[in-house]
């Protein structure tokens, strides 16, 4: 499979404080992605920072910072076709009172900000952020 169908997914904190991990986990499984790395991890806030570098400045960026570095969260790289794309929509967008029903967002969340999750919008932003969090993975040998 080439190097096009990758994608990086987050899920924030709250969802392991609730007990979703599984729940949202298995939607990707279900709909025929591979879970090719998973991670629990702390980031920290130099990280968040980082990772959410293009908000920087905006009235909620100190709430996103520590929305997602205040305690361990689950990442994951997942595969398939038109990865990118499809994950997008099976999260739904950002704002979860706008987010369709059947989306992990519109199905679980109501808060803006702790927003249940985070992927990957464009191979771009995969490789800058896998970087991050993902640093020991080589993506030029991958095979899966
Ligand atoms: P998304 O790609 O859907 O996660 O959305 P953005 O990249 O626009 O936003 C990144 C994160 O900033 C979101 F997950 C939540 C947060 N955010 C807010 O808290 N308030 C806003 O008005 C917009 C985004």
């Amino acid at each position: 499979m080439s190097r096009q169908d990758l994608t990086l997914v987050f899920l924030k904190p709250g969802v392991m404080e609730r007990g979703l991990v599984g729940t949202i986990l298995s939607r990707f499984e279900a709909k025929g992605l591979k879970i090719v790395g998973l991670k629990l991890l702390r980031m920290s806030g130099e990280e968040a920072r980082e990772f959410y570098s293009v908000h920087r400045g905006k009235t909620f960026f100190e709430d996103l910072v520590e929305t997602v570095s205040r305690k361990d969260m689950v990442a994951a790289v997942l595969r398939g076709r038109e990865v990118v794309r499809v994950v997008r929509e099976m999260i739904g967008v950002t704002d979860p009172v706008e987010a369709a029903p059947g989306t992990i967002r519109g199905d679980f969340g109501l808060d803006i900000t702790d927003n249940l999750i985070h992927a990957s919008d464009s191979r771009e932003s995969f490789e800058a952020e896998v970087s991050i969090l993902f640093p020991e993975l080589d993506l030029s040998s991958w095979s899966g």
